[in-house]
């Protein structure tokens, strides 16, 4: 159980420093494709994990979704080998950064295009009623997303049917280029929720106890048959869109002054305040640098996957 803020901290500093040895694997030309980060944004899936049944309850993410994978459990060798294309990769280098899936901890996967995982999750939710396991199918997406087609028929087939979803919106303001202030005539995208019959409510993303406790709550509701909730969790993205993105969209200071309140800091400050010192903070940032380097190291070390295996498990109508 990832439950107390000691532990979103930790699992917090392994999604960052993944995701920075993610970033210079990229940048030295290791990682073929496109990489997007989540940094600055570590705090929704460490919290959203500890607030599900990790026994039965599935989770959809997108390209955007490193984080959820290393908070679901995913073995930090095998993410890195799938983001290298190596045969020992968690989806055998077929997937690399933007399609992790590990359904053994029921990860139920990244995904490329925008807003498709929601759809997937209304189906997983919807198939739980069948099948007795009283799954809770959680889908996080973007605030981009929420123009999306597939978006609005999820979350209409979800409220309509009072289907066990959590709709887990991460808005980071920001679709690739474009802040949500140009593509939307009504930023409070929560109150969306509102005509599709459910509730939707907005919190602060970058806190891992405030993502837990309304995951937790939402959670409560959907196992209760009351159906289906969107948070939006109000969070900045520290870095481009994908890695190469320089960013001059951005005004100047946004990043420099979201820093102060991105999620390390926010939890370091209420850890200090809990009775915890800098030296067993600091320790817990070591041991995570030590592990997410290891790891690395480890996966550099494996053989590429094989190219003649690449049809293996290619649907041919
Ligand atoms: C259906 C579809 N349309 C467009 C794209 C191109 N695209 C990739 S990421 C992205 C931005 C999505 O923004 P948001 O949903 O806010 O997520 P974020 O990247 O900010 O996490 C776009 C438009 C795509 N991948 N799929
Ligand atoms: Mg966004």
């Amino acid at each position: 159980m990832t439950e107390s803020l000691l532990d979103h901290y930790r699992v917090m500093w392994r999604i960052r420093l993944f995701e920075e040895k993610t970033r210079d694997l990229k940048v030295r030309g290791d990682v073929s494709g496109s990489v997007h980060l989540c940094i600055g944004q570590e705090a929704i899936a460490a919290g959203a994990l500890g607030g599900l049944n990790r026994s039965v309850d599935v989770v959809f993410s997108t390209y955007r979704g490193h984080g959820y994978a290393i908070a679901s459990g995913s073995d930090l060798t095998a993410l890195f080998a799938e983001i290298l294309g190596r045969g020992a990769g968690l989806n055998g280098g077929r997937g690399g950064s933007a399609y992790l899936s590990d359904p053994d901890n029921n990860f139920f996967g990244e995904n490329s295009i925008v807003g498709a995982g929601a759809p997937h999750a209304v189906g997983a939710a919807l198939a739980g009623l069948f099948d007795g396991s009283n799954r809770v199918a959680l889908s996080a997406f973007g605030d981009g997303a929420m123009n999306q087609g597939a978006v609005h028929e999820a979350m209409n087939m979800a409220g309509a049917f009072g289907l066990p979803v959590i709709f887990l919106l991460e808005n980071n303001r920001y679709s690739e280029l474009t802040p949500i202030t140009a593509m939307v005539g009504d930023v409070e995208l929560y109150q969306r929720a509102d005509s599709y019959g459910f509730e939707g409510i907005q919190i602060d993303g970058n806190d891992p106890t405030v993502v837990l406790d309304a995951v937790r709550s939402a959670r409560d509701r959907a196992a209760r048959g009351g159906g289906p909730t969107l948070i939006e969790a109000m969070t900045e993205r520290l870095v481009g869109h994908y890695v190469g993105d320089v960013q001059q969209y951005r005004p100047a200071g946004e990043i420099d002054d979201a820093k102060t309140r991105e999620p390390l800091v926010i939890s370091a400050q209420k850890l200090l305040v809990q009775g915890f010192d800098d030296v067993e903070l600091k320790s817990v940032e070591t041991q995570e640098r030590d592990r997410v380097a290891s790891a690395a190291s480890a996966a550099l070390q494996l053989p590429f996957a094989d190219p003649a295996t690449a049809l293996e498990f290619v649907y041919d109508s």
